[in-house]
């Protein structure tokens, strides 16, 4: 049951398992992977799909000759394997021209050259088939309050993602828009911290409606929150385009682990909420399962592989246990017992006005605050069954 299939939409980013673990001290310690071979490989693993840069596929010098050759050969590759591309993005962060930022750059010029690059990938991810198109802003921030006038910045960024959406609905494409966001690294912060603020940014765009989120589980990890409650408050708003999923040890530099190799009782809840949607009934997403990790810098060849099935098949072990813990009749019986479904009921009743509530004496004069207070809640019992069947002991 945990061999993946492209059924569980499994897809990885050319820049996961072609890292070559080039890190701020150290130089790369693997050979680049061409991308055809990537395609084969991860469609020899089960997966659906594959994502990427513009450079990722394209080497940033490339002619029109040489980029023309590279998208081809990438086409064959995937008409060979039937792998799909449902995400693509672009690559403004590795150039030094980025240093100070891409569609926040203090340089014009900059801003300029970045909507090309990007609008010329969009062109490339509509051609492919690719629906979602993330932007990571990786480089959009600063190390000091002088040197960036934030109020601008966030002007420019929601016009640069508005001049994007327009383009693509010009050009008729079915393409949604997903911000990534991410509190530092590579920048000292980087603006749209947050799942939260960049929904606040999001409610300010002309074209809000395309724009929503990809939110990456280590990201919201690096800044101490609860990614599965980030997760939750994106499906509520609509806002879930997208996901990379990885795995984080708190709040330290980015790690992007393999799936669930961080905080894994959060991976357990993250994939309930996943593949079952709320406790009391929502939106269910059902997107690429996207991995956005880094196999660690000392393993080879192999290990690289490796680490790519890890993340599929850890998805896919969790998943089991989280059907087993929602199947459960005692965990079914503890979560009414301790009114955790009951919060899907609304708190007014159907039709009832402010005056009815007003008037409902059990609301207020006569009810027992006492009785109310002094009532346990049954979480850890709940939380202990869920680790029950997390270990699988249940
Ligand atoms: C980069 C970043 C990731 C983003 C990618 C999309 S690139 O590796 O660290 O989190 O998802 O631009
Ligand atoms: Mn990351
Ligand atoms: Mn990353
Ligand atoms: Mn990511």
């Amino acid at each position: 049951a945990a061999q993946p299939t492209p059924a569980d939409k499994f897809t990885f980013g050319l820049w996961t398992i072609g890292w070559e673990a080039r890190d701020p001290f150290g130089d790369a310690t693997r050979a680049p992977i061409d991308p055809v071979e990537s395609v084969h490989k991860l469609a020899e693993l089960g997966a659906y799909g594959v994502t990427f840069h513009d450079n990722d596929l394209i080497p940033f010098e490339a002619d029109e000759d040489a980029r023309a050759n590279h998208i081809a050969r990438f086409k064959k590759a995937l008409e060979e394997t039937g792998l799909k591309v449902p995400m693509a993005t672009t690559n403004l962060f590795t150039h030094p021209v980025f240093k100070d930022g891409a569609f926040t750059s203090n340089d014009r010029s900059v801003r300029r050259y970045a909507l090309r690059k990007t609008i010329r990938q969009i062109d490339l991810a509509a051609e492919l088939g690719a629906n979602t198109f993330v932007c990571w802003g990786g480089r959009e921030g600063s190390e000091t309050n002088a040197a960036k006038d934030v109020h601008a910045a966030l002007s420019r960024y929601a016009e640069a993602i508005d001049t994007l959406v327009q383009y693509s609905l010009d050009k008729g494409y079915d393409l949604k828009f997903a911000i990534e966001p991410k509190p530092n690294e590579p920048r000292g912060d980087i603006l749209l911290p947050t799942v939260g603020h960049a929904l606040g940014f999001i409610s300010q765009l002309q074209h809000a409606d395309r724009v929503g989120l990809n939110p990456e589980v280590g990201h919201e990890q690096m800044s101490n929150l609860n990614f599965v409650d980030a997760i939750s408050q994106a499906l509520w708003q609509g806002k879930l385009f997208h996901i990379d999923l990885n795995g984080q040890h708190g709040p330290k530099f980015d790690q992007d682990l393999v799936f669930g190799h961080g905080d894994l009782i959060n991976a357990f809840f993250l994939v309930d909420l996943l593949e079952h949607g709320p406790l009391g009934g929502g939106p269910v997403y059902d997107g690429p399962r996207h991995f956005d990790y880094k196999p660690f810098r000392n393993e080879d060849a192999e290990g690289v592989w490796n680490s790519a099935a890890a993340n599929m098949r850890t998805y896919l072990l969790l998943k089991e246990r989280a059907q087993s813990f929602r199947a459960d009749p005692e965990v079914q019986a503890a979560l009414e017992e301790h009114g955790v479904t009951g919060l899907a009921q609304p708190t007014l009743n159907e039709g009832e006005s402010i005056t009815d509530l007003l008037a409902d004496r059990s609301a207020f004069e006569d009810f027992d605050v006492a009785a109310a207070a002094a009532k346990g809640s049954g979480a850890i019992k709940l939380d202990q069954l869920a680790i029950e069947h997390l270990l699988n002991a249940k």
